[in-house]
């Protein structure tokens, strides 16, 4: 079994359920075992398109699913959600990223491990150092000392309910 994390984000419609849905979703997935999940927090969009706030969360599983047997997973979750992909970056009804596939390490743009962006989203890393707090993105060290460079600002814990 190897341990990934998941991304979870969601911003349009009923964002928190979605979110509460995909974590059920993949516990109930053959082949994932789900270890550990943060709350729910509310987030400022990033990546400069305007757009409501997002709920994110971070889910740590087990796997002994490959790398392309997860991602593939994670993008039929998606789609029980009607994601589509219209604007880069922009609303999402929900949207599953694999941040670390064990130690992985991949520049395949169909699955670039760890994640391209994880290193510098405060809204992936702050739900992953609340379970985590040793852990580590491959690559670029701890997550506890990347997350001092980063501005917490906009990454509030939702209240639970
Ligand atoms: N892909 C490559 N690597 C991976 C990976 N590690 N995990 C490929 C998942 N997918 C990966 O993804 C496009 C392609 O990336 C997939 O076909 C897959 O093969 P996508 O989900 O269709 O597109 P996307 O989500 O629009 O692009 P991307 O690059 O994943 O967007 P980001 O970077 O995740 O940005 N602000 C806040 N506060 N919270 C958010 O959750 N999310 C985004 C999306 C922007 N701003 C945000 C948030
Ligand atoms: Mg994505």
């Amino acid at each position: 079994m190897i341990e990934a994390v998941i991304s979870l984000g969601a911003n349009l419609g009923d964002a928190r359920g979605t979110i509460r849905g995909a974590i059920q979703a993949l516990a109930q997935t053959t082949g994932i075992c789900l270890k550990a999940v943060s709350g729910l927090y509310g987030t400022a969009p990033v990546g400069g398109v305007e757009q409501p706030d997002f709920v994110n969360a971070i889910a740590i599983v087990e796997t002994a699913l490959d790398p392309q047997e997860l991602l593939g997973v994670l993008q039929s979750i998606e789609l029980r959600w009607h994601r589509t992909r219209q604007v880069r970056w922009g609303p999402r009804t929900l949207d599953l990223d694999m941040v670390t596939y064990g130690a992985l390490v991949s520049d395949d743009p169909a699955l670039t491990l760890p994640h391209p962006r994880a290193h510098e989203r405060a809204f992936v890393l702050v739900p992953w150092l609340e379970i985590d707090p040793r852990a580590q993105l491959p690559g670029w060290g701890a997550v506890a000392h990347l997350l001092d460079e980063l501005s917490h600002e906009g990454v509030t814990m939702l209240p639970n309910p």
